[in-house]
């Protein structure tokens, strides 16, 4: 399997968890990707020009990052990352869903504050970003009990987006007022598949 990706994407990082966590990351041959690229061949792979794309074995392509991670949770005999049924299924996808929710979200400030030209901005789009940033990290806080003990799919998410907030939206400071979600977040980072993939780039 090839995978392009950046070490950058919050998404991308879901993907490279994934791997390290069912034990594929060795199966995968990791293609570092810029999607920005003016000359990019992206699209040969994901016409929407996203990181993460994967190339299976057979010569699909797959993509968006919900749709990679529960293929390679299909591969593996281990435990699921992807719960196959029930009340537990449910939320660890609603929970991936919230924390898809921050990235995009966070991607989208992060675009509108660095990539577009300071005369186009507007402070109005920025802001309803940051309001669902704040209400989703809230929503999360409420949860940080049921957090701990499992490290399903939601659960990934839940790290990937608050790492990328610390990489690319430091100032929001989210840990302020959020305690019960910061110590989990912490112990989070001893885990050998989060320590891996920190953003950078
Ligand atoms: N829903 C997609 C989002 C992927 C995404 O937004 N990737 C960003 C990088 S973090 C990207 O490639 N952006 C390029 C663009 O929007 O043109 C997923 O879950 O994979």
């Amino acid at each position: 399997m090839k995978l392009r990706y950046s070490l950058a994407s919050p998404f991308a990082r879901k993907v490279l968890i994934t791997g390290l966590e069912t034990g594929l990351d060795s199966r995968i041959e990791r293609i570092p990707t810029d999607a920005w690229a003016p000359d990019t061949d992206l699209p040969r792979d994901n016409p929407l020009c996203k990181v993460p794309a994967l190339i299976t074995d057979g010569g699909e392509h797959l993509y968006d990052s919900p749709v990679i991670c529960e293929y390679l949770d299909s591969l593996h005999a281990g435990s699921k990352l992807f719960p196959p049924t029930g009340e537990a299924r449910w939320t660890a996808l609603r929970r991936q869903a919230l924390a898809d929710g921050i990235m995009d979200a966070a991607v989208a400030s992060r675009t509108e504050s660095t990539n577009r030209p300071a005369e186009y901005r507007w402070t109005g789009w920025l802001d309803r970003q940051g309001r669902a940033i704040a209400r989703a990290v809230d929503t999360l806080e409420t949860e940080a009990p049921g957090l701990a003990g499992t490290f399903s799919i939601g659960e990934i998410a839940v790290v990937c987006a608050l790492g990328y907030l610390d990489y690319r939206l430091p100032a929001l400071a989210w840990r302020q007022d959020h305690p019960r979600l910061a110590s989990w977040y912490a112990l989070q980072q001893d885990r050998a598949s989060v320590a891996a993939t920190v953003p950078r780039g």
